[in-house]
């Protein structure tokens, strides 16, 4: 970290300079993606300037994408993302997806449990005010990189213990003849909130795709009522468009 040093060379004012360094630092590679910054105060000690001018230099830099701020456990580079392209023609899974790419998928569980259905859960998924739902809710990630939260909702008589789902969705629901064979998507362009961009490690307010999925089985029982929010930095949607009739 001796850019961060050269913080009084010029006139510029010194939060600019100390942004310019920062930006340098990690252009040439001496703090890599996902590297964690040293604390305000170590920079201003370091810099021997004021903590307040520290801030405003990593806030615009947080505001621009450089770094990105995890409550409780600092500043970190940005992680640089290749994008992915996924098929919309396709009925896969985010697990199959990610092996077709030879990138381990991984979950975080943020929730995973037996609820009353919502009004949207009943509607779509067809069930009454007395019947359960399963809920699971995971943060995605390939190779240590968050790329889309997943809120799946099922029906509990399909799926009666949600803790059943280890790591696919699909593949548990395969073992008891419940994987879906078809499904309709409608793609949205959102913002990110702070609690999702926190999420994904990405600056707040940030470009994705939500997406929407309802899951068909060969019966036409509906099987999965899911709702996503990808990256937009790091998804492509491609689809092939064909003349009509
Ligand atoms: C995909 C699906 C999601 C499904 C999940 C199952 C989209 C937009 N969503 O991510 O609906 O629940 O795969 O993945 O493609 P899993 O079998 O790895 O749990």
């Amino acid at each position: 970290f001796a850019a961060l040093r050269d913080v009084s060379q010029s006139g510029a004012p010194l939060y600019l300079q100390l942004k310019k360094n920062i930006e340098e630092a990690v252009k040439r590679g001496l703090i890599g993606p996902g590297d964690a910054l040293p604390s305000e105060r170590d920079i201003a000690a370091q810099a021997d300037i004021s903590r307040v001018t520290v801030r405003k230099a990593v806030q615009d830099l947080v505001k621009s994408g450089v770094l990105v701020q995890r409550h409780g456990s600092g500043t970190f580079v940005a992680p640089r993302m290749e994008r992915v392209e996924q098929s919309l023609s396709r009925l896969t899974s985010f697990t199959e997806d990610m092996a077709r790419r030879g990138m381990a998928a991984r979950s975080q569980w943020l929730e995973r449990g037996v609820y009353p259905p919502s009004p949207d859960e009943m509607m779509v998924l067809g069930l009454s005010a007395s019947e359960l739902v399963s809920r699971l809710s995971r943060l995605r990630i390939a190779d240590d990189t968050p790329l889309a939260i997943e809120r799946a909702a099922i029906s509990a008589s399909v799926l009666p213990d949600p803790h059943e789902v280890t790591s696919s969705l699909y593949m548990a629901l395969g073992k008891t003849g419940h994987r879906p064979v078809r499904a309709v998507q409608r793609i949205s362009a959102v913002n990110l909130g702070e609690a999702e961009a926190q999420l994904l490690v990405v600056p707040i307010g940030s470009a994705c795709l939500q997406i929407e999925r309802i899951s068909y089985l060969a019966s036409g029982k509906v099987i999965e009522f899911t709702k996503s929010i990808y990256r937009g930095d790091a998804y492509d949607f491609v689809a092939e468009l064909r003349l009509p009739g």
